[in-house]
């Protein structure tokens, strides 16, 4: 089984609403490996480097500004098909159409305040990873937890 990596990011309306803890044990508690956790305050750049698919978009500069408004908590997470699991748990991107259960779907309202990144693709996850963390901040180890998880 293809073992992929996510990058996860709370966004600055959930670290200031008190959700830091919250999120992390929505992905903590599938079962998730975390590889990397960091509070960080990033920069007009970085935004628009994670973002730049969305460049031609109306919404972008309302979204660079969002973004950049405080700080935001950093994560990423290892396992077999963490990519499209991390999307499930997140929900749509639009909190009223979220599935309730899911973090925007329980936590949020506007997609514009939609509390939570999470990578698209397994290729994205790897690109937003490097992008955001620098050698040295992830960390390589063993779960005691794995024979739990997996047969
Ligand atoms: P997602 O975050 O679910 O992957 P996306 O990659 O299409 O969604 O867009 C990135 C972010 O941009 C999204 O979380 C919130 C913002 N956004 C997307 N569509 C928007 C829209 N129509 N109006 C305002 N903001 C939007
Ligand atoms: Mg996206």
């Amino acid at each position: 089984e293809q073992v992929d990596q996510t990058y996860i990011m709370i966004k600055p309306d959930g670290v200031q609403r008190g959700l830091v803890g919250e999120i992390i044990s929505r992905f903590e508690k599938k079962g998730f490996l975390l590889k990397g956790l960091k509070l960080f305050e990033c920069t007009k750049e970085l935004a628009e480097e994670h973002y730049k698919d969305l460049r031609e978009k109306p919404f972008f500069p309302k979204l660079i500004d969002y973004i950049t408004s405080g700080p935001v908590v950093c994560m990423a997470w290892e396992g077999v098909g963490v990519v499209a699991s991390a999307r499930k748990l997140i929900g749509a991107t639009n909190p009223l159409q979220a599935e309730p259960g899911t973090i925007r779907g329980d936590l949020a309202i506007q997609t514009g305040r939609n509390v939570v990144h999470g990578s698209d693709s397994p290729e994205n996850g790897l690109r937003e990873i490097e992008l955001w963390f620098k050698e040295g901040e992830l960390c390589q180890w063993t779960q005691v937890q794995v024979p739990w998880l997996r047969e």
